[in-house]
């Protein structure tokens, strides 16, 4: 068998002191650490069906969704359109969700999603919503885990890289989000961002962002702390003791506004940035702080009215740290970090030290006692460092190359991703030494155990999400999907049960016992609650009403016709909506409506739900429209005419069903 061999994409993989570390360390990967196919297949076996034991929610990704799987079986149950547009079911094209991807850069209808986040109570995953962030134009999305629909974006003003988020804490209070890219903002107007790139040392600033959550899950950001311009890279809160804290890593504290590759990775320590977020919440809500110009969009789905809205909120609160001591600490941290994740008890909290030969665990009580001690190294911008020595607590040895995230099992052990040696690396919350390793295939970025960034984690099954997939699939051209592992924990050795393919590139993800989220099932919209103003609840009440050169549609979807299905009148020019309103009261029928020449998607209307969508006709004739989706067995007779007569033509508007 061909030994496999490890390449490297990233440049700094070639830094030749790890490279050479790594090889003489690792070498090549041993085989696959299966006990038998014939066990492992049993394991993940869910019979048809069955259902799994756990819903795995993870990020598309450059992909902008989120994907919804089963576990163990690796089945992909669902896609939820959240930054992109989805051309199958209309989200994003269809009027009740445009509103959804407003932003102060225009109508944004793609994003790259990293960090699912599912809502917590007393620190333990509850199901009622699941937030993702947008990387690339700064936003945070709720989605509700009723119906696996968004219901809510809120855009991120003084943010670029919108990458340390969305983490909440243990309440789901807060969610943090922090920017990855420092960015130019005038201390004073925070307005002028036209400067040269050379001035970053003095122009460039990050922000921490701290979102409320209100009962109903509304997003608000209450406050933004204004940080030193490194690059803000991920985030999470603590819990239990550390509970009151969140944790926000950092590199490029060198402040290189090029080639970061070499010019961010010379410090050997960078930092840990630990916010008293309830601190700073207290002296925001007793006036600290000052409102800055900061217009950013909240958009939501309205229920009752069953589409999205959009709202521009025009300022922000901003809080320095100078001007408000002891809202946040840095703890020194090697080198360049990229994860960082608390223990289950809250004590520890673990950098993912991406370059350094060692993984580093704080602690939370040693932290708070260089606090109370003043035991400071100096201080950036106000900001004091902890002495490192104070504050480290252990630095796990030959925890691979690379680490990037941990989680926990619950069990008192610790697994971290190890990018460069590609493996998954255990070790002991006690003894803080590695009792296990396995390989995987290949580089993992994040992995994924059930509840296992809350206080909560089910230690039975492990994702590994790898970043690249080579050989482990019949090959599809230059691309392939990437590739999850799914390895069982529950005993003292890892074993790799199971390969699956995944959507996007899932960067995070988040798993819970699928009794929780099964319960909340939305199975169709009351038809008596449907306040959409484009409505019509009956076929007697279907219509077409033109207004100058706009035409609305009133219709209806039954099994198996629409109402109505011929429509004359219509001239091109004219801007054509057509208001489908699904009359089912059952689970699982959404009619579709698609008419020829559509330029954007069709919609897909669920049971009691109004979807609307802007059709321009370009030439006279008769289009035909049908439904997309197989509804009965008369599914194929779903369909209609509608006729487009030359602009200025007077065919009159007539419509119906034959009568
Ligand atoms: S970050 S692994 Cu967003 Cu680690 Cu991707
Ligand atoms: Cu309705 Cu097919």
């Amino acid at each position: 068998m061909e030994p496999i061999k490890k390449k490297s994409r990233f440049v700094w993989w070639s830094v030749p002191l790890i490279a050479v570390l790594a090889f003489t360390l690792y070498g090549c990967p041993s085989q696959q650490n299966l006990s038998s196919s014939g066990d492992a297949a049993q394991k993940v076996y869910v019979a048809p069906g069955e259902h799994d034991e756990f819903y795995g929610m993870f990020s598309g990704g450059y992909s902008g969704q989120m994907t919804v799987y089963g576990l163990p079986s690796g089945r992909h149950l669902y896609t939820i359109p959240v930054f992109s547009q989805a051309p199958v079911s209309g989200y994003g094209y269809s009027e009740e969700t445009k509103p959804m991807l407003q932003t102060t850069h225009g109508f944004i209808p793609w994003d790259d999603a990293h960090h699912p986040e599912m809502s917590q109570t007393d620190g333990v995953p509850d199901g009622r919503w699941i937030f993702i962030n947008a990387n690339n134009t700064p936003r945070v999305a709720r989605i509700d885990f009723s119906n696996f629909q968004t219901a809510e974006i809120i855009e991120i003003p003084n943010s670029a890289g919108n990458h340390a988020s969305p983490f909440v804490t243990t309440n789901t209070e807060y969610i943090s989000a922090a920017t990855r890219f420092s960015i130019p903002l005038d201390e004073e107007s925070l307005e002028n961002q036209d400067v040269a790139i050379s001035s970053y040392a003095e122009n460039f600033k990050g922000t921490l962002s701290f979102i409320k959550i209100g009962d109903e899950g509304e997003m608000n950001i209450d406050f933004q702390i204004l940080v030193p311009g490194f690059n803000y890279d991920l985030s999470h809160a603590g819990k239990g003791p550390s509970a009151d804290w969140s944790f926000f890593t950092s590199y490029n504290t060198e402040e290189a506004h090029t080639l970061l590759e070499r010019n961010a990775s010379r410090n050997d320590k960078d930092f840990i940035a630990a916010v008293n977020w309830k601190k700073a919440a207290e002296l925001v809500a007793e006036g600290a702080g000052r409102e800055i110009d900061a217009p950013h969009y909240r958009n939501y789905m309205d229920h009752d009215e069953q589409r999205a809205k959009s709202e521009l909120i025009e300022t922000v609160k901003v809080i320095d740290p100078i001007e408000n001591p002891g809202i946040i600490y840095y703890l020194p941290t090697p080198k360049s970090p990229h994860g960082v994740d608390v223990d289950p008890t809250g004590r520890y909290i673990v950098g993912g030290g991406k370059l350094s030969s060692v993984l580093p665990v704080h602690s939370f009580e040693k932290m708070i006692e260089a606090i109370e001690n003043e035991d400071f190294e100096g201080e950036v911008d106000g900001i004091p460092v902890l002495n490192y020595d104070s504050v480290i607590h252990a630095e796990v040895e030959n925890a691979g190359i690379g680490t990037l995230h941990t989680e926990f099992d619950g069990n008192g052990y610790a697994y971290t991703t190890a990018f460069i040696s590609s493996e998954i690396v255990k070790w002991s919350l006690e003894t803080f030494e590695v009792v296990d390793r396995i390989d995987t295939y290949y580089s993992p970025g994040h992995l994924m155990i059930p509840g296992g960034d809350s206080m909560q984690p089910e230690g039975k099954y492990l994702v590994a999400l790898n970043k690249i997939t080579k050989d482990r699939y019949l090959p599809t051209g230059p691309e392939l999907f990437h590739s999850a592992q799914l390895i069982d924990i529950s005993g003292d050795k890892m074993e790799l049960l199971l390969d699956f393919p995944t959507d996007g590139e899932p960067h995070y993800a988040q798993g819970i016992a699928a009794d929780i989220v099964k319960e909340r099932q939305i199975k169709f919209y009351a038809l008596e609650d449907n306040n959409h103003p484009d409505a019509v609840k009956s076929e007697a009440e279907t219509r077409v009403e033109r207004n100058g050169d706009e035409v609305h549609v009133y219709m209806t979807t039954i099994r198996s016709h629409f109402a109505p299905d011929n429509i004359e009148g219509l001239r091109v020019g004219d801007k054509v909506y057509f208001h489908v309103t699904n009359l089912e009261q059952d689970w699982d029928v959404p009619h579709g409506f698609a008419v020829l020449g559509a330029r954007t998607s069709e919609l897909l209307v669920m049971p009691g739900e109004t979807r609307t969508i802007l059709w321009e006709p370009q030439k006279p004739r008769v289009f035909p429209f049908y439904c997309t989706d197989f509804c009965s067995a008369l599914h194929q007779e779903m369909q209609g005419y509608a006729r487009v007569s030359p602009a200025g033509s007077d065919t009159p508007i007539s419509f119906g069903t034959g009568e």
